[in-house]
C-alpha cells in the first residue's frame, strides 16, 4: 500500500440521542469500541471501529452544556461534526506551521490533549471549506 504519511482516523459526529445512535450502528453490524471522557473538550467519545480498526466513527455525546458540541447541536442539530486526519508522530508542528503560512487559520496555537492520547488541532471551518479539520499525531 502507498504510504502517504496521513490518514482518516475518523469522523467526529455530534449526538443528541446516544442510544438511537448506537442502536443504529449496531444494526449496521459496527462494534462499540473505545469510550472516554475528554473534559477538555466537554465530551464523552464513544468510538466504533471501521475499515479493519484503522478508522473510526467518532460519537460525541456532549458532557458540558457551554462545551462547543453543545452549542454545535444546538445551532445545526446532530449529524457530522468534523473530520480527523491523523500524521505519524512527532509530524504535526511541522504541519500546523505549513497550514499557518499558507494562511490557513488553526484554532489553537499550541496542540491539545485529545482522545487515545492524541495531540490534537484543528483547521477552522471559515478556512475549509465549511468543514470542521481535525489534525492530530500520537504522543500525549
Ligand atoms: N463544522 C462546520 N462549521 C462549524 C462547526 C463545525 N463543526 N462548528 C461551528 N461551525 C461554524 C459556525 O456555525 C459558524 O458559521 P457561521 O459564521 O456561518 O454562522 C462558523 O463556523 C464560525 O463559528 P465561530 O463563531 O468562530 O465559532 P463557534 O463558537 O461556532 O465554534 C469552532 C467553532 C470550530 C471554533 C469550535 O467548534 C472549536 O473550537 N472547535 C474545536 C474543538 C472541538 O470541536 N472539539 C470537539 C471535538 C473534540 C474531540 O473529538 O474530542
Amino acid at each position: 500500500m502507498l504510504e502517504v504519511g496521513i490518514h482518516l482516523d475518523h469522523i467526529g459526529i455530534a449526538v443528541s440521542h446516544l442510544p438511537e445512535m448506537k442502536k443504529l450502528l449496531s444494526l449496521l453490524g459496527l462494534q462499540a469500541g473505545h469510550i472516554e471522557d475528554v473534559p477538555e473538550q466537554g465530551v464523552r467519545t464513544h468510538f466504533f471501529p471501521v475499515s479493519g480498526e484503522r478508522s473510526h466513527l467518532e460519537l460525541l455525546e456532549p458532557v458540558d452544556s457551554q462545551g462547543t458540541v453543545s452549542k454545535f447541536i444546538e445551532k445545526k442539530g446532530a449529524g457530522i461534526h468534523h473530520l480527523s486526519f491523523r500524521v505519524a508522530a512527532g509530524r504535526l508542528d511541522s504541519l500546523c506551521q505549513k497550514l499557518r503560512d499558507e494562511g490557513y487559520r488553526l484554532i489553537y496555537e499550541n496542540p491539545k490533549a485529545g482522545a487515545h492520547g492524541m495531540r490534537i488541532n484543528f483547521i477552522h471551518p471559515a478556512s475549509a471549506g465549511g468543514i470542521l479539520i481535525e489534525i492530530m499525531e500520537p504522543g500525549c
